[in-house]
């Protein structure tokens, strides 16, 4: 009789939750794909495919509170955007961890500045992209600049990138030359995931870490429908070891860059599974 609508299993209400959902839809400054603007609802959809019974951690999502806000009104302008994301997260109460669906890449940078405003963060961002250009497109705000922008914020005590394969030279060079910790996907092909993300974890030396999945650091052939996709990426399984390993000391995540008009839904299906994942694997503790 009623159509089903926000995440699957996200039927408490704020007050009494403990993970959050927010939609931030925009896509404001995609430069090759546009559309991730239609992200959030495209993974909602796809979270209803997913039994709320978790085998893997023995627990019921139905059981866990969580609440989903719904969408924020982004518009188009990256930098009312930002300033409404950082409202956003002064907004949320401290006890619920939130899961945020975008959107581009750009959406990480005022959240990683709000989460460290309530203590020292260390960011671990999947990605393909080096994403560290000074400016892109004639903004600062660009999707393209979203990890030199989230090295800038206050309070963030470390950082770390797995899943690298593209950027310009000077992005390489600016990594290399600040000591910028990242880890290339031929590195985790050759090594392992195990390995490269312990290393990782090792040297971000941090309690809270804060996880976003730009989703183009998995492969196309897993992850199709993103903005700038990018061959030879991650696993599907890589990146779910990583929600595993991660959860448990995560104050939130992202999931970013789908672009549902690309997609047969695979794309789709692999967010929602990975931020359920999320969902469980903390709430297992
Ligand atoms: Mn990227």
């Amino acid at each position: 009789m009623f159509q089903r609508c926000g995440f699957a299993d996200a039927d408490a209400d704020l007050q009494d939750a403990g993970y959050v959902v927010v939609g931030l839809p925009f896509d404001g400054t995609a430069s090759f794909r546009s559309g991730s603007r239609e992200g959030p609802d495209a993974i909602r959809l796809a979270s209803f495919n997913f039994e709320s019974y978790d085998y893997n951690y023995d627990l019921d999502l139905s059981e866990i509170a969580i609440c989903d806000l719904g969408n924020m009104d982004l518009g188009a302008d990256p930098v009312y955007a930002e300033e409404t994301i950082k409202e956003c997260i002064a907004f949320l109460p401290d006890r619920a961890v939130p899961i945020f669906l975008g959107g581009e890449h750009s959406i990480a940078p005022p959240i990683a500045e709000g989460l460290a405003q309530k203590g020292s963060l260390g960011v671990l961002v999947l990605d393909a992209h080096l994403d560290l250009r000074e400016s892109f497109g004639n903004t600062r705000y660009s999707h393209a600049c979203a990890s030199r922008r989230i090295l800038e914020k206050k309070g963030i005590g470390a950082y770390a990138a797995i899943g690298i394969r593209s950027g310009c030279k000077e992005e390489f060079s600016f990594a290399k030359e600040g000591g910028i910790s990242y880890h290339s996907s031929r590195e985790v092909h050759e090594r392992g995931i195990e390995d490269v993300l312990e290393r990782a974890i090792e040297k971000m030396n941090c309690e809270r870490i804060y996880l976003s999945i730009d989703l183009d650091a998995i492969d196309p052939a897993f992850a199709p429908a993103v903005g700038n996709p990018e061959p030879f990426g991650l696993s599907s399984w890589d990146v779910s070891r990583v929600v595993e390993r991660v959860a448990p000391q995560a104050v939130g995540m992202d999931i970013n860059e789908l672009t549902p008009a690309y997609d047969h839904g695979q794309t789709a299906l692999l967010a929602a599974r990975l931020a359920r994942q999320f969902i469980a694997r903390k709430a297992k503790g």
